[in-house]
């Protein structure tokens, strides 16, 4: 067996949850260390630059960080049992659709979900972002705890989550249940028998903040139990779906996932849209140099779209637009006929805009940061 490489993260994380899910999955040997230990405060955290996770550390001392990042990386060492990239192109690009969405597209039911009921759910959270400290946490690191708690939850409102919006942030996530539920009680992983970068992407929000979390998993549970089952599932190494005998492989793209792309089409397409006009009335920047003045502060600017039936508000962030491109860019190269089926498929959904937003100005990544191109 070779040497394990580190991935730093948390359970509490969102993001940590695609990237352990990935590994586990593809069995890929590794060891999860929180990231406080003096490898990571020392060795790691200087070269990363800002305090993000989850990063890895390879056995060579290699770094590697955005999940997006490390898993190409992992990819390109030929370290995964199966690529989480399908090889037929109109499911590869539905599923780099879907990694966008699950990246980027539910920060908002995450985020309202974790924050705003601490009398439900305080005491998790908290042993969530402090429980390392064991049971001897001295008055300042727990104040610290706090604080660190604080940040987080101060970042709704550029999220958009606001007395206003909230109700429509719950009854959307309430009908994304529902489609998800009709979905994996069918089939389970998103595109069939085993998971794609679709389902690692989608593991993010839906794991660590929804599946997890007190409030919005006792909603899972009862609403929505196949989806929670998945996301367990998602972290096992095996299959894991002898609970559905009735399942038979198969190699047609399920008919449930149908409504999922016409859910993105009418709940995130608008957000994107915004956030690409917001984009081209930047000046843009010179190539290489980092796209927003402050990388841990990583906002381009603000705008408004329509969610359902709110308005909503919020940041826009180079790194959306980096996952968007993953899209553009795969769509742009794709075989003529191969571009007509993905049309074919997406058109009815109303989700074809999507293949060809680009803004005026491209985000690539350097040193991991986000930067210019
Ligand atoms: N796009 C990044 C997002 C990572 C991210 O936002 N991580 C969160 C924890 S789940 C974090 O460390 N946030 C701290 C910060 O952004 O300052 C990735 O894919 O790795």
């Amino acid at each position: 067996m070779t040497a394990p490489l580190t991935l730093y993260g948390v359970k509490i994380s969102m993001f940590t949850g695609k990237v352990r899910s990935y590994l586990i999955k593809q069995g890929i040997h590794f060891t999860e260390v929180a990231p406080v230990s003096e490898q990571f405060t020392n060795v790691v955290l200087p070269q990363i630059g800002r305090r993000i996770i989850p990063v890895i550390e390879m056995p060579d001392g290699t770094i590697v960080q955005d999940t997006t990042d490390i898993i190409d990386y992992l990819e390109g060492q030929s370290l995964s049992a199966e690529s989480a990239y399908p090889t037929d192109p109109l499911r590869h690009l539905l599923a780099l659709i879907l990694e966008l969405f699950g990246d980027e597209g539910l920060l908002r039911p995450a985020m309202h979900y974790r924050w705003n009921f601490p009398q439900d759910t305080s005491g998790f959270i908290t042993h969530g972002f402090g429980g390392w400290q064991g049971p001897d946490a001295t008055d300042e690191a727990k104040a610290q705890i706090k604080k660190t708690m604080k940040t987080f939850s101060g970042f709704l409102p550029a999220l958009g989550v606001t007395p206003e919006t909230i109700p429509e942030v719950e009854r959307s996530f309430d009908a994304l249940m529902d489609i998800l539920e009709a979905h994996f009680i069918r089939t389970p992983y998103l595109f069939g028998a085993a998971p794609t970068i679709g389902d690692y992407g989608m593991m993010c929000s839906l794991y660590a903040h929804l599946a997890r979390d007190p409030v919005p998993s006792g909603l899972m549970k009862n609403l929505a139990p196949s989806l929670f089952r998945w996301t367990e599932r998602m972290n096992v190494p095996h299959a894991d779906y002898s609970d559905m005998p009735y399942y038979a492989p198969s190699h047609d793209l399920p008919e449930t996932l149908s409504p999922l792309f016409k859910y993105i089409a009418d709940y995130f397409l608008p957000e994107m849209q915004m956030n690409v006009d917001v984009m081209n009335a930047l000046p843009g920047g010179t190539s290489g140099d980092p796209a927003t003045m402050n990388p841990k502060m990583a906002v381009l600017g603000f705008g408004s779209f329509q969610h359902g039936e709110a308005t909503i508000q919020c940041a826009v962030r180079p790194i959306r637009l980096y996952m968007l491109q993953r899209v553009t860019d795969y769509f742009a190269g794709m075989k003529k006929d191969d571009q007509k089926a993905v049309l074919y498929y997406l058109e009815p959904l109303g989700l074809t805009p999507l293949l060809t937003l680009t803004a005026k100005h491209r985000v690539a990544r350097k040193n991991h940061i986000e930067v210019w191109e």
